[in-house]
């Protein structure tokens, strides 16, 4: 693992692939850990910790906050392998884990992720903040593979209300692929894609046989701040748009 080539790939381009980071036999416990969580822990959960697909099956689309109920995916966020990379991404300041995230992506019913940036719900400042993608089974174009946008981490764009539940903003305008071209990020089981926190990303359906499970866990810096009041104001907006397309 060349920690200098990764670094230099994430600053370009706001994200950066790193293979075989887990083992098979981490990634079986992590499945193992998933499966009981969905099984005992989901179904106690409040809104907004999980979503359900809208298809009969009601398949899990997404959970958050897991390391909140689970002393297993909270002590992930420390593991040392992923701790190491990201002081090379940040040799100032340290890193500090945040949210754990599950996305489905269930064979057949996984639904579309809309394109948006991170940091337009986040507000770290300075954007000092990113999310490791656990890959847990194959991804491809075909099962709803994440796609980037390279080098649109720069700068944040608007975004409007998706429809999307789950998801629930997306930018205004159609992405410009020839300034940011897009590439699907192909990953095997234990490989790793590290997310700039305002790269532009989204994700096809999933209408293939196979799931496209992934974790997600977001770090900060400690040389980041909230914007407490962007974060405030977010919020206040979030719950008009909620109520009104209940
Ligand atoms: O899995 C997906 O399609 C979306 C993931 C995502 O939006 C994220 O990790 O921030």
């Amino acid at each position: 693992m060349n920690l200098q080539s990764i670094a230099r790939d994430f600053d370009r381009d706001g994200f950066v692939v790193v293979r075989d980071v887990f083992t098979k036999e981490q990634v079986n416990q992590i499945e193992r850990e998933l499966q009981s969580y969905i099984t005992t822990v989901a179904p106690t959960l409040d809104a907004g910790e999980v979503y359900y697909e809208d298809s009969a099956q009601r398949p899990v689309k997404a959970m958050h906050g897991l390391n909140r109920h689970s002393e297993f995916f909270n002590n992930l966020r420390s593991d040392a392998n992923l701790l190491n990379l990201l002081r090379a991404l940040w040799p100032d300041g340290q890193a500090i884990p945040e949210n754990v995230s599950y996305f489905g992506k269930p064979a057949r019913d996984g639904s579309v992720t809309p394109a948006h940036q991170d940091n337009f719900f986040q507000h770290w400042e300075p954007p000092l903040a990113l999310t490791v993608t656990i890959s847990i089974d194959p991804s491809t174009p075909r099962n709803g593979a994440l796609i980037c946008a390279k080098g649109s981490h720069r700068k944040l764009l608007p975004h409007h209300y998706s429809g999307v539940m789950g998801f629930s903003m997306t930018l205004d305008d159609p992405i410009d692929t020839e300034q940011f071209p897009e590439e699907h990020l192909c990953l095997q089981p234990g490989d790793i894609a590290i997310l700039h926190i305002a790269v532009i990303h989204r994700s096809e359906p999933n209408r293939s046989d196979d799931s496209r499970r992934q974790l997600a866990i977001g770090y900060r810096s400690s040389l980041a701040r909230k914007n407490q009041e962007a974060a405030a104001r977010h919020k206040r907006m979030l719950e008009e748009l909620h109520a009104k397309h209940k």
